[in-house]
C-alpha cells in the first residue's frame, strides 16, 4: 500500500501539528503520546515515509535503521521511561490495531508495568 502523507505523524514531521518532542536527530523524532498508557509513554518514529515495521525494515537505509535502533535506548533514558526496564511495542496492521499508518514504536515505562495479556 502507498504511504499516506496525510497521516497525523507525517503532519507532525512537517511541523503542521505541535508535539512534545523528547529527542530528535537527522533520522528520528520522539515525542510524548497524547493518550499515555503508562507514567512515561513516548512514540519513536523514523522521519522517512514508512507505513509499518515491515515497510521500514524493507525500504529504510542502513543509516536510518541504525539511527532508529540506537535511539530506543537513548530516548528511554532521556524521557524517564527506563528506570529498571520498559516495554517497546510496534502495533502493526489491522489485527495489531495500528491506528496511524506511519511506523512508530511505543516506549512505555516510568513504572512497574502489568503483564501483557493480548
Ligand atoms: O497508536 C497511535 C498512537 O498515537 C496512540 O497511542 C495515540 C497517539 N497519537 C495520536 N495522535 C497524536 C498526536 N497528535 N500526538 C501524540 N500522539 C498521538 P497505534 O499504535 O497506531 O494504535
Amino acid at each position: 500500500m502507498a504511504y499516506d502523507s496525510n497521516n497525523i505523524f507525517a503532519k507532525i514531521l512537517r511541523g503542521e501539528i505541535p508535539n512534545q518532542t523528547v529527542y530528535e536527530d537527522e533520522h528520528v523524532l520522539a515525542f510524548r503520546d497524547i493518550r499515555p498508557q503508562a507514567k512515561a509513554h513516548v512514540l519513536l518514529i523514523p522521519k522517512g515515509p514508512y507505513e509499518s515495521f515491515e515497510d521500514f525494515s524493507a525500504r529504510a537505509s542502513d543509516a536510518e535503521i541504525v539511527a532508529f535502533t540506537r535511539a530506543v535506548a537513548k530516548v528511554s533514558r532521556l524521557a524517564g521511561i527506563d528506570v529498571t526496564g520498559y516495554r517497546a511495542i510496534a502495533n502493526t496492521g489491522a489485527d495489531g490495531h495500528q491506528e496511524v499508518p506511519h511506523f512508530h514504536l511505543h516506549l512505555l515505562g516510568g513504572q512497574r508495568l502489568g503483564r501483557m495479556v493480548s
